[in-house]
């Protein structure tokens, strides 16, 4: 009897991805750094190109026929990235560079307005860079304070914690939704309705979690979201801010000039209406096009299937590196259907240098993160100086996690035999 067995949606949609076939020091790649930034279909390529080639021209000011379909194309991928994450409005999504200036977008305009000193801002030992950094620069303007919530001993957000540090004097809370490093996914709906509770308002870095599973703003409950475009497929260059209209409105611009404004007068301005009162400059007109078709495209596959496939490949991950004895991955384990976790492990090998196994992965055409990921706090607090991360993407398979297993096992039987 011949089983047949039913296409992945990797099976399905590789062909769309034109880097993905090629060789990388003489073996086929296998590209397994997603959490860095993913790699792009060709539907939005052509899209970006398509701007280029057939309608390039400046948005909202020219009268002329180009000028037009950019605008519309530039504000139609407001729209479907308002519906993604099912803002209440369009006026809620406001493109930026990438999700680190949008949370310095809101650090800047809300948190220099809000915050005073003795005020206190809650975020996490787990936060990247982007949602550090920010706040240390307001909180050193402001005089406010900066608290972390710790760790669970499964290496989690400790929501026990989370609520010993919240009081009256919490003015906000910004929370990472999915951890680059530990793959936890952390409870923010919940972590929204308590903050809420105590008067404070809450940003969720949503990086590692709009490319891989569905979200919806209005069900988490928060004040502001924030993401990358090109971790979902799209070009860099373009990111954007969700946040709740009336915050929005009540917040300052961020930065001053064209596009932003309604009047302008030798001694002040008026400001336009959201969004455009945060989008001054002109903005990365075609990069934000090409946002709105990766999200076609992420919609064509569908956010529920692409995270039950991603669970999939977590749980055969992690099957096969709990095979090797000296990995210690950090962050908690799934369960037998790779649910509770995202489809990446960062992960240390005994001895060896996670920058040395980066290396020698790479010649074997297999790509994957080595350092710190930009959690250097993260890594400071469990103790270690580095990790190798493996992050995977709805276009990446079962063959592909054993490539990478089968390298990982001689790259360290080679060590062995080196260092004894
Ligand atoms: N993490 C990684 O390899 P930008 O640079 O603005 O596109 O994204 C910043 C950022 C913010 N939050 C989280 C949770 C992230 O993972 C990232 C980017 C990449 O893990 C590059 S350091």
């Amino acid at each position: 009897m011949t089983c047949i067995q039913e296409k992945t949606i990797a099976d399905k949609v590789r062909a769309d991805f034109p880097l993905l076939h090629q060789e990388v020091n003489d073996k086929p790649l296998v590209y397994l750094d997603n959490a860095a930034t993913s790699q792009k279909p060709q539907f939005v390529i052509n899209a970006l190109r398509h701007y280029y080639q057939e309608y390039n021209s400046n948005v909202h000011r020219g009268a002329h026929t180009l000028s037009g379909k950019a605008t519309d194309a530039y504000e139609g991928a407001r729209d479907k990235v308002a519906k993604f994450v099912n803002a209440a409005s369009r006026q809620e999504i406001v493109f930026t560079r990438n999700a680190t200036e949008a949370i310095n977008l809101v650090a800047y305009s809300w948190g220099m307005d809000n915050l005073q000193p003795g005020d206190e801002i809650i975020t996490t030992v787990m936060e990247h860079h982007s949602n550090i950094v920010p706040w240390q620069l307001i909180a050193q303007k402001t005089g406010a304070v900066l608290k972390f919530v710790e760790l669970t001993a499964e290496q989690t957000f400790d929501f026990a914690h989370f609520k010993t540090l919240l009081s009256p004097k919490t003015k906000l809370v910004s929370v990472v939704h999915v951890s680059n490093t530990l793959g936890c996914i952390n409870p923010v709906a919940e972590i929204c309705a308590l903050a809420h509770q105590h008067g404070a308002k809450v940003l969720i870095d949503a990086c590692q979690s709009v490319p891989h599973m569905p979200i919806d703003v209005q069900q988490i409950g928060c004040d502001w979201l924030v993401a990358s475009g090109h971790k979902m497929c799209a070009p860099t260059g373009i990111g954007f801010l969700y946040g709740k209209q009336e915050i929005l409105e009540s917040m300052p611009p961020f930065l001053g000039g064209g596009e932003m404004i309604a009047e302008v007068f030798l001694d002040h301005s008026t400001y336009g209406e959201l969004p455009h009162k945060f989008e001054a400059g002109t903005p990365a007109i075609g990069e934000a096009i090409a946002l709105g078709a990766a999200v076609d495209y992420l919609n064509s596959i569908g956010m529920e299937q692409i995270h039950a496939y991603e669970a999939e490949l977590t749980a055969y991950l992690f099957q096969q590196l709990d095979k090797i004895p000296q990995i210690k991955i950090y962050g908690p384990h799934p369960n037998f259907k790779g649910e509770g976790r995202a489809a990446l492990a960062a992960f240390t090998a005994g001895e060896v240098h996670a920058n040395d196994l980066a290396t020698l992965l790479d010649q074997e055409g297999v790509a994957i993160r080595s350092g710190h990921h930009c959690t250097q706090p993260l890594h400071r607090y469990l103790g270690i100086p580095a990790t190798a991360r493996v992050s995977l993407s709805f276009y990446n398979t079962r063959e592909e996690i054993d490539i990478f297993i089968k390298s990982l096992q001689d790259t360290l039987d080679f060590f062995h035999s080196i260092l004894g």
